[in-house]
């Protein structure tokens, strides 16, 4: 009998899985988060819920400005603090008097929410929101029922309202109340409430359920990343951060790490740091500690008094994306002759070919018997190289806990970079070599490797160490 390759059954899923709405979520790589509101007036990072509106009142407001600069920038996203935790809203919301409403921007008639929402659709941008459990203003906030009620009526009305959200971002955060009570927030209430109104939308929180904090502001996650994470023991202001930048090996869930950090110092807008905005290699070093590491990147970039990103961070921002430009111009492993150790059931279709046709749906994969593997790549001359992308397919979860990159250099190979986890995207960089033969070498995964992605790039050489 004909063996076609039809009849070559791809690997069966390996543990957790990503949703279709997480798997949308990781290919956006990198967003921007805005914090704006009461805070950007008072010079402050906390209000206490006591400001007047009457404060906000920005004098050339233009959310498509914002819009312009972070799509410049490569960000496929915008988070917005809607509210943060002084109560204030960036909407009129009906259930409060707190509001742009009470202010006298654009003659109490403006919607900070619904400008951005115009201006993300016009630039192509999906738009996040982050609304504050934790509320400085509000006289119910601490008396818990109530409030969760409040907070629920809040949240339904900014998703029902502004079209589609890519995200929902819950901050941890929780105070006591006027009453002088803490507030127990109703989680699995305000989840419920995403899931009604926006199914596709990711829920950010310290433990997921969709997307799980990177436990740290500083936009890095640990070189061991696992999407996974025992969820049902973490949950928002769970005290052990490390556990989230490095995931939990032994995880029941698929809830990768998203890494927040601002720009600069503070998350809103303060005069003193105008001098102060991240440089380029600093932000780069960001990249590759987030994104290089099978996290998000979700890099704030706080808006002025004006109303505007600043010039400072629009010019940084813009210099970033030419330099990430830089980072990777043409893949080098593109068009190279691969080979592999084991091809699953020697079927064309998972060959070693399908890791490097620049299409991340395709794949090269293993038998299943085989949990360590090489995958060649022969670049026919010698080439300048420094840096390694590579992706595990993802949809079928993340298999591989230890690997090697090695280059050919007179009929002896040697080590050039290695790692642990892979998952979405993992990025190695290593000072430049010459090669012209390349591998990487799965020392161990946990079920048949399956790998969407190996690609080689030669950066210019200025780079910092990445591994700290
Ligand atoms: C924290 C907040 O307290 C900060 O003000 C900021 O919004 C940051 C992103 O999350 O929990």
């Amino acid at each position: 009998m004909m063996l076609g390759c039809a009849s070559v059954p791809p690997p069966a899923p390996y543990g957790p899985v990503p949703s279709g709405r997480q798997l949308a979520w990781h290919e956006l790589e990198t967003c921007a988060f805005v914090h704006f509101g009461i805070n950007t007036f008072t010079d402050r990072e906390w209000g206490d819920g006591r400001e007047d509106p009457a404060l906000f009142n920005p004098t050339a407001l233009d959310c498509r400005q914002w819009a312009r600069v972070c799509k410049e920038a490569g960000m496929k996203g915008i988070i917005l603090t809607a509210k943060h935790h002084d109560g204030f809203c960036l909407w009129p919301s009906r259930y409060t008097e707190h509001s742009v409403e009470k202010s006298p921007w654009r003659g109490g008639k403006g919607d900070v929410v619904r400008e951005l929402a115009q201006a993300c659709q016009e630039y192509g941008l999906k738009l996040g929101i982050y609304l504050s459990p934790w509320d400085r203003h509000e006289p119910s906030y601490g008396d818990s029922p109530r409030y969760n009620q409040h907070y629920q009526n809040q949240l339904r009305e900014l998703l029902t309202s502004y079209g589609e959200i890519f995200e929902v971002w819950f901050d941890g955060a929780c105070g006591e109340g006027p009453n002088g009570k803490r507030q127990v927030y109703d989680w699995p209430a305000f989840f419920e409430v995403v899931r009604q109104c926006q199914p596709q939308a990711v829920i950010f929180s310290d433990g997921g359920p969709d997307v799980r904090w990177v436990g740290n502001e500083k936009g890095f996650a640990n070189p061991t990343n696992w999407c996974l994470l025992r969820r049902d023991e973490v949950w928002p202001g769970y005290p052990r951060f490390a556990e989230l930048t490095t995931g939990h090996a032994d995880g029941t869930h698929w809830v990768p790490a998203e890494a927040d950090v601002s720009i600069r110092p503070g998350w809103f807008y303060h005069p003193a740091e105008d001098s102060a905005v991240k440089t380029v290699e600093e932000l780069l070093e960001i990249y590759y500690g987030s994104v290089g590491r099978n996290a998000g990147l979700l890099l704030n970039v706080p808006v002025d008094r004006r109303g505007l990103i600043p010039e400072p961070d629009a010019a940084r921002l813009r210099e970033f994306r030419r330099a990430l430009e830089a980072e990777f111009p043409k893949n080098l492993a593109k068009g190279a002759k691969p080979s592999a150790s084991n091809v699953r059931g020697a079927s064309p279709r998972f060959s070693a070919g399908r890791a490097i046709d620049g299409d991340t749906r395709t794949y090269w994969a293993t038998d299943d018997s085989v949990t360590a593997a090489w995958l060649e790549v022969d670049l026919r001359t010698p080439q300048e190289l420094n840096r390694v992308v590579l992706q595990e397919y993802i949809p079928l979860g993340q298999r591989v806990e230890q690997f090697v990159v090695e280059i050919e250099k007179g009929g002896m190979w040697r080590q050039v970079a290695e790692g642990t986890t892979i998952g979405y995207k993992r990025i190695l960089t290593f000072p430049t070599v010459v090669a012209s033969k390349v591998r990487l070498r799965i020392v161990r995964a946990r079920a048949c490797p399956i790998l969407a992605n190996f690609a080689l790039y030669r950066a210019p050489d200025r780079r910092p160490a990445e591994e700290k």
